[in-house]
């Protein structure tokens, strides 16, 4: 196929992304300080993969300066992560912050800026504290809630006056998702009951986030925003028969629009409260939480987009036995000829990207959005590297060229999106998978004292943030 000339737009943003957990290590952190991750890690090391886990991760913490300097030399303009709430705070209680890891986050932030990287920041990906997780049951706690907005407000303190863009989660459907309504994860629940206490608490927490950023004006005096980045799963339905037809929108509902519409329109759909009724798994929700969450919807939003999830509606009865799952409406659908990326076990289909660019525009107001993830991980890529040692990931740079590509026909077509964030700036640990998928524009040979060495990516990434082009498949479908 004959490759094209895509433009980029001069003020679309391109950046990479990464978290706190996956990258920073343990180094420094004090016993009382386990995140959800850690504790999950602690209790079942064997299902990660060589044993590897959040312990060293990166080593981020100790080499911070040295990773930035990477971003500088690739170009990065903006650079997408955590502060690690389980780590910022000694007590979580009363809020009282851990000096020692404050004043990292703080070189870190400044080091950033220092090198022209703008810091896109989540309150939570995922690190929860493991305390908080045992004593009150996570997420299910509305006091959990209020501990965190005084985490929030702690962070705001100390770095609102520099950092622009907030964001109060990555991914607030993962943690429940895999732990009580798949039970693939310690602590082994099935209970979706509190699959949708955790679903709404997250959303009631970024509502009251809102609010706070509010009251701390924080985007007048420093025309900061604040927003949540979800991760739609674009359902694709197997026919165009009604019965297929609603196995999607049933998964839409249950796995996207219960985030998205709550933290864009302010409202859950009214056809959620019928189900949680019939399936008995309201959640506990008062006037007033749910008017909270009216008030306070999102300035923006990131979404991570990786894959497409088709459905079909189900062929087999559903075991009334066990605790209901959104699965009692849909099967997934097995799409034959899809192509695959074997290692991560995702399909690849670019043109999600056009999808969810339309659906934002159509059905979310045309709200400002980015992608805030989006990447390829691939095991064992030292067999990719050529004399010199560079990883040729020829197949990343495909990867993202067509995603980018569609992304971009979306934009072209009116969707108010705003930038491309590529996960993950280096490779860093996975839930489970650990180091065995690799994301990075930046190798992190873990044979070799976890050194660092741009793959092919990096430097075709640089070009492209420079020259604001690229090359892409010029298929029929673009015209
Ligand atoms: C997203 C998470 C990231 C990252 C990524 C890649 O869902 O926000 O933290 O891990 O997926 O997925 P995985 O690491 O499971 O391969």
């Amino acid at each position: 196929m004959e490759l094209k000339t895509i433009n980029i737009p001069k003020d679309f943003i391109l950046g990479a992304a990464a978290s706190a957990w996956q990258t920073e290590g343990w180094s420094g952190k004090k016993e009382t300080q386990d995140s959800y991750l850690d504790l999950w890690y602690k209790n079942n090391k064997n299902v990660w993969h060589n044993g590897y886990g959040p312990a060293v991760a990166t080593d981020f913490k100790n080499r911070y300066k040295e990773d930035i300097g990477y971003m500088k030399e690739i170009g990065l303009t903006h650079y997408r992560t955590s502060i690690n709430w389980s780590r910022f705070l000694i007590d979580y209680e009363n809020a009282v912050v851990d000096e020692e890891y404050a004043s990292y986050m703080d070189d870190v932030i400044k080091e950033l800026i220092r090198n022209g990287v703008e810091p896109m920041i989540a309150l939570e990906h995922y690190e929860v504290p493991a305390v908080l997780f045992e004593e009150y049951g996570g997420w299910g706690s509305k006091h959990v809630v209020d501990l965190f907005v005084k985490y929030a407000e702690k962070v705001f303190e100390r770095y609102g006056d520099r950092v622009k863009n907030w964001f109060t989660f990555n991914e607030p459907i993962v943690v429940q998702t895999r732990v009580y309504l798949d039970a693939i994860r310690y602590p082994f629940e099935q209970n979706t009951k509190k699959w949708m206490q955790w679903n709404f608490n997250k959303g009631l927490a970024t509502a009251r986030i809102v609010k706070l950023f509010k009251e701390m004006e924080l985007k007048e005096k420093y025309g900061a925003k604040i927003g949540v980045i979800l991760n739609p799963e674009v359902a694709y339905a197997r026919s165009s028969a009604e019965h297929d037809q609603k196995a999607a929108s049933m998964f839409d509902l249950f796995f996207n629009r219960v985030f998205l519409d709550p933290a864009i329109k302010g409202e859950y759909p009214q056809e959620l409260f019928a189900l949680m009724d019939k399936h008995d798994i309201m959640f506990d929700a008062s006037e007033e939480e749910l008017q909270m969450i009216k008030e306070n919807t999102v300035d923006y939003v990131g979404l991570n987009i990786y894959f497409p999830y088709r459905v079909k509606a189900r062929s087999t009865a559903w075991n009334e036995e066990t605790p209901f799952h959104p699965e009692y409406y849909y099967e997934k659908f097995d799409l034959p000829g899809k192509k695959m990326n074997p290692h991560r076990g995702w399909e690849i289909y670019p043109h999600t990207m056009y999808d969810i660019a339309i659906r934002m525009k159509e059905e979310y107001g045309n709200i400002e959005w980015f992608i805030a993830e989006n990447g390829m991980g691939v095991e064992n890529e030292y067999r990719f590297k050529n004399e010199e040692q560079i990883i040729q990931d020829d197949y990343r740079i495909e990867f993202i060229s067509e995603h980018l590509k569609w992304l971009l026909k979306g934009i072209e077509d009116g969707s108010n999106c705003k930038g491309y964030m590529l996960w993950a700036f280096t490779d860093n640990v996975s839930p489970m998978n650990a180091f065995k998928n690799r994301y990075g524009l930046v190798e992190i040979n873990l044979e070799d004292n976890r050194n660092r060495a741009l793959k092919k990516s990096a430097y075709w990434y640089k070009q492209v943030i420079e020259t604001k082009q690229f090359e892409a498949q010029d298929d029929d479908l673009y015209k």
